[in-house]
């Protein structure tokens, strides 16, 4: 267990750090149609300054030494929704359970301590996957190349990353590294739809072999690799 945690600290300190050097942030929008944001969420379960967004270029795939323990904290959606896990490259659940939980549709924020459920994915790396119930996303998956590109009216612009990260930087959590997962299931994109709370696990940091093959694309044309970085199609 010490090893593990460990372990997973210093995959936490590397995923700042990529967050410090090559900011690759999804836009976040506010919507004004009587939901919460998902900063007022963030705010109102953890306190302001309790969190940092953790790079979109490291929260594709996570690691487990184990099982992982995940908790709701909101949903602002029409739709019911369900989170599991998945393996690389596939929208199938695994693991146990899969899936993790389910919550119904309805505008809930969550002001009591939120029940723990266990889950251990069956292989590790893995990836998170929020399936929806009749919304405009069939599913949402951490991996920003296994969804469906909708279009972001604010922006105009194809938007495929349906899942954005915190990590929890007050000291209740110092112990145990903990991180919030919040999904858009629509094209408003909020990232209110589904907000979970996650522990012992890990996002994966953008891979060296990204990174060399990023550099690699500089001399023949910055615009492929700022594409890259915002996780947008044109
Ligand atoms: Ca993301
Ligand atoms: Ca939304």
């Amino acid at each position: 267990m010490k090893y593990m945690k460990s372990t997973v600290v210093a995959m936490a300190g590397l995923v700042l750090a990529t967050a410090t050097s090559r900011a690759a942030l999804t836009d976040v929008e506010t919507v004004n149609n009587g939901e919460a944001s998902l900063l007022t969420i963030m705010n109102n379960q953890y306190g302001a300054g309790n969190f940092a967004r953790v790079d979109d270029t490291s929260d594709i795939q996570w690691t487990t030494g184990g099982s992982g323990a995940a908790s709701f904290i909101a949903i602002y959606s029409g739709a019911a929704q369900t989170l599991s896990t998945t393996d690389l490259g596939s929208l199938t659940p695994s693991g146990n359970p899969a899936p993790i939980f389910s919550v119904p549709a309805s505008t809930i924020n969550s002001t009591v301590v939120p029940p723990v459920t266990v889950f251990t994915p069956a292989n590790s790396p893995f990836l998170f996957l929020d399936k929806p119930t009749g919304s405009v996303s069939a599913y949402s998956s951490s991996d920003p190349s296994l969804n469906t590109p909708i279009i972001d009216p604010a922006t105009g612009l194809a938007v495929l990353d349906r899942m954005v990260t915190f990590l929890l930087t007050g000291a209740a959590y110092a112990a145990t590294p903990t991180y919030v997962i919040a999904f858009e299931d629509g094209n408003d994109f909020d990232y209110n739809d589904l907000v979970v709370q996650v522990s012992g696990v890990a996002p994966v940091p953008e891979s060296t072999t990204i990174v060399a093959g990023a550099l690699l694309l500089l001399p023949f044309g910055a615009g492929a690799l700022r594409g890259f970085r915002k996780n947008r199609i044109a």
